[in-house]
């Protein structure tokens, strides 16, 4: 085989970003870590089981790099302009989708100039994956800033496998709608062989809204195109490398530091742990609010509990983003400042990052983890706190709005939106005997350890496998 053969690739995923943010040392040398968020908590084992490259960007603007290699990763940058940072990044995808795919939880913006960076970005992820792939390739395109790829790149390279998954939820059609480019999304899926969704419940919303919108005849999944090709529309649950975190929460190392957290606080009767990117949607305002009501009336005394929230930066040139820092930074100051004691903060807030060792020991310490997002495509915090607990003990405190919850069906459920609510289930959960925890947790662990990530990416790309054969072509609903 010649060498321009060898490079190109047989599976390929496209990411908005890669999976590492640069690092630079004081000496000036640079070398590249591993980022936080759940995308790439979920694809980076997939990847490392399956090979192939992953194109994205890497984080920084103006900037022209050639491929290279982390970690056993082979990974492609594609260049950003510092304007298409603000206005395909920073603006179409998180200050326009992102909001109106979270139920708009603030108010999604809608600008002409955003949407068009947002195609010519997507265009260049599609041009370069085009190059890259070897004939008949798998490729594999992630998440909401790049849903018009899987037609483009249909059109540049009929010969692709093409797959998409949303990591978000897909909306409901009455908050679609109000998209002024809602019939390019659709039609930029559309290019896809399956497009998943993490809940049924969003594979149902895309089918409904490809059939009220393009005009296309689906039946349940599928979805028929005047040109006979079908497009597959289902649910694929993410989850994260189970029996990986599991065994990273049991080395000597993480235990030790667990005990240290603990001590460190005080040995309180109930630690409660909070770990989230600083994100609007996941709810940080309300459950601070729920928790600093349980001290200041009473319910609980000072001394007996602890909450650390952990907000890991995210985002923060967009305004919704600083607000929401500058937020958090009041509520936790007057928190304390109302209900604290010398040397009795009840609000640890670490708004920082940290190491993946570091995160398990805290999910060790943690008697009561609090997961409470408005809106969540799935939550890995929740899936990988349950990991750790190998000894049974713990209890998860989850919203009903997380797509997780309609796994981790044994987690204490809240409203996130009804303060004395949650203020009664973080309660139950800090009382309740070691017996019923042990129940809850058992069954919590079962779901996690028996559906984990490489699950998930064999039900997908198996799936992708076999969009068209016979078999799949039902009748009209
Ligand atoms: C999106 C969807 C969906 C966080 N801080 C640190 C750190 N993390 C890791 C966590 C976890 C991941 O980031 C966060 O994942 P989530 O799923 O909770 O949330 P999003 O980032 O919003 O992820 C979400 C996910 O995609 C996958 O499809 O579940 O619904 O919104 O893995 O551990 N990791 C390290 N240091 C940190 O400070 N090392």
């Amino acid at each position: 085989m010649g060498r321009m053969a060898k490079e190109r690739a047989d599976f390929l995923v496209i990411a908005n970003r890669l999976p590492v943010d640069r690092v630079v040392h004081p000496d000036g040398s640079i070398s590249w870590r591993k980022s936080p968020g759940g995308l790439v908590t979920a694809l980076e084992p997939v990847m490392k089981l399956r090979g192939g490259a992953w194109i994205g960007w890497h984080g920084a603007s103006d900037e022209d790099l050639s491929e290279f290699e982390h970690d056993g990763l082979r990974l492609v940058p594609v260049p950003l302009s510092e304007s298409e940072v603000e206005e395909y990044y920073e603006g179409f995808s998180n200050a326009t989708l992102w909001p109106l795919y979270h139920d708009v939880v603030v108010t999604p913006e809608y600008h002409r100039e955003w949407w068009d960076a947002y195609v010519r970005v997507n265009l260049r992820f599609a041009t370069k994956a085009a190059e890259l792939a070897a004939e008949n390739a798998v490729v594999w395109v992630q998440d909401y800033q790049l849903q018009l790829v899987p037609q483009m790149l249909r059109e540049m390279r009929p010969d692709l496998r093409i797959g998409f998954f949303l990591h978000i939820p897909f909306p409901p059609k009455e908050l679609f709608q109000q998209l002024p480019w809602r019939r390019q999304i659709l039609e930029g899926l559309l290019g896809a062989d399956l497009v998943g969704f993490q809940m049924p419940g969003g594979a149902q919303n895309f089918t409904q809204l490809v059939r009220q919108r393009v005009g296309h005849r689906t039946a349940r999944d599928t979805v028929f195109l005047p040109d006979g090709r079908v497009v597959l529309a289902r649910a694929y649950p993410i989850s994260i490398d189970a029996a990986g975190f599991e065994q990273l929460s049991r080395t000597p190392e993480v235990i030790a530091r667990a005990q240290e957290i603990r001590d460190s606080l005080g040995n309180p009767r109930h630690v409660m742990i909070g770990i989230d990117r600083l994100d609007y949607t996941k709810g940080l305002p309300q459950r601070l609010r729920a928790f600093g009501e349980l001290i200041s009336d009473g319910t609980i005394d000072v001394d007996d509990a602890v909450f650390v929230q952990v907000a890991t930066p995210s985002r923060e040139r967009v305004m919704q983003y600083r607000k929401l820092r500058d937020d958090i930074n009041q509520l936790v100051g007057r928190i304390n400042g109302d209900v604290g004691r010398i040397g009795q903060q009840p609000i640890q807030y670490l708004h920082a990052s940290f190491p993946r060792e570091e995160m398990a020991a805290m999910y060790r310490a943690a008697d009561v983890m609090v997961v409470t997002p408005l809106r969540d495509g799935m939550n890995l915090v929740a899936k990988e706190y349950v990991a750790t607990r190998w000894d049974d003990r713990g209890a998860l405190v989850l919203s009903e709005f997380a797509g997780a919850a309609a796994e981790l069906k044994q987690a204490f459920k809240v409203n996130p939106h009804d303060i004395n609510g949650m203020k009664s289930v973080m309660l139950e959960a800090m009382r309740s005997n070691a017996v019923d925890l042990r129940k809850r947790m058992r069954a919590l662990r079962k779901q996690v350890m028996e559906n984990d990530i490489d699950k998930w990416a064999d039900c997908f790309l198996t799936d992708l496998a076999s969009v068209g054969e016979s078999g799949q072509s039902g009748s009209d609903d």
